[in-house]
């Protein structure tokens, strides 16, 4: 395959790189893109050095995947430019998600719907991806009503000058912000932009996303999203009411037979998902699995995942994995 990955130098690019490494992912060429501002740097994959290049070429080169992590515009200025020329575009912004003539897809849940006629497709977002990773099996078992999610997300899911702004407040250093207030010692109930109805545009992708990939609207989800200081990984107190009753010895069962799922659930030990043990992995982690005492058929848990590695790019190469293994590209 020739691939191409638009965002290279960034975050959720570094990562998508050492993926397609690790996971072998079967390259013939690879074409590092970034902005103009990183053009003719060199960028090193497997031991070998690549020139950056800018989109226009990476275009005519016609890629057979194109995987971006550049930003919402670039994604929908380019994605259909890639598309015009036959590549398959796996898109991690949040520009194509709610688009009708778009698939969003969590390769566990619903990469059955891809068909070869999907050029651009979307990647939901990182705090939703871990969350419908665990509601899924338990929507097919006891029919989903309501979902109440709190976030508690890391500054890495806002990009390098986010990491940077921690890393400096607890060096000491004055530097330039990514947010309108420190974020050490803090915790800011302000995840993307506000939006006209009081809510993020964060807490909105977290209401509308799940309905579309269970291509369900029969439940709602209702969300605070928070950036807390950790480095990496997002965490999420995840409140859901049934239908129908269950019993918590089998929804762990269900969630611990779950693919890409772990259960980490033992209190006489002090065991329970943390971000800096899902640092690096490619698994969602769930604990805290009780019942809400206060409410019919009603679930607490705690879930974590690395934003960056399930929640982004691990996600995406899943996506272009199906593809390859099911002959749609
Ligand atoms: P560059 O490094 O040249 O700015 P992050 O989300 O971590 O900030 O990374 C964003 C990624 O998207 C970077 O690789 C960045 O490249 C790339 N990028 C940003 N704007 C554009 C653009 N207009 N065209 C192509 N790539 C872009
Ligand atoms: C965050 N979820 O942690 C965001 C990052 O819609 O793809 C990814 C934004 C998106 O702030």
């Amino acid at each position: 395959m020739k691939v191409a990955v638009v965002g290279a130098t960034g975050m959720v690019g570094e990562v998508m790189l050492n993926l397609l490494k690790e996971r072998n992912f079967p390259i013939t060429e690879l074409l590092l893109v970034a902005s103009e501002r990183s053009v003719g740097k060199k960028l090193a994959f497997n031991g070998k050095d690549y020139t950056i290049i800018g989109l226009s070429d990476a275009v005519t080169a016609k890629p057979d995947i194109a995987i971006f992590s550049a930003g919402g515009d670039t994604s929908l200025e380019w994605a259909p430019k890639f598309a015009e020329v036959g590549t398959t575009v796996i898109d991690n912004s949040s520009a194509w998600r709610m688009d009708p003539t778009k698939k969003l897809i969590v390769p566990e849940i619903n990469a059955h719907e891809l068909t070869k006629e999907d050029k651009i497709i979307a990647n939901p977002n990182c705090s939703t991806i871990q969350m419908v990773m665990v509601l899924a099996p338990l929507h097919k078992k006891y029919k989903m009503k309501r979902v109440v999610v709190s976030t508690y997300q890391s500054v890495s899911g806002t990009g390098l000058k986010a990491v940077q702004q921690l890393e400096n407040e607890i060096a000491g250093i004055q530097g330039e912000m990514a947010y309108p207030y420190p974020i050490g010692r803090n915790a800011l109930p302000h995840c993307d932009v506000f939006l006209e109805n009081g809510y993020t545009k964060e807490e909105m992708k977290l209401a509308r996303e799940p309905q579309k990939i269970f291509n369900d609207k029969s439940f709602s989800v209702t969300a605070t999203a928070v950036r807390i200081p950790t480095a990496g990984g997002h965490s999420e107190s995840v409140n859901v009411e049934f239908e129908n009753d269950f019993e918590l010895a089998e929804v762990r069962k269900i969630l611990s037979e779950t693919p890409g799922v772990v259960v980490q659930d033992n209190t006489d030990t002090n065991t329970y998902p943390m971000p800096i043990y899902a640092h690096g992995k490619d698994d969602v982690f769930v604990g805290r699995i009780r019942r809400d005492e206060t409410q019919r058929n009603s679930l607490n848990m705690w879930i974590v995942a690395d934003n960056l590695r399930k929640g982004a790019a691990t996600n995406a190469i899943q996506i272009g994995e199906y593809l390859i293994e099911n002959e749609l590209i």
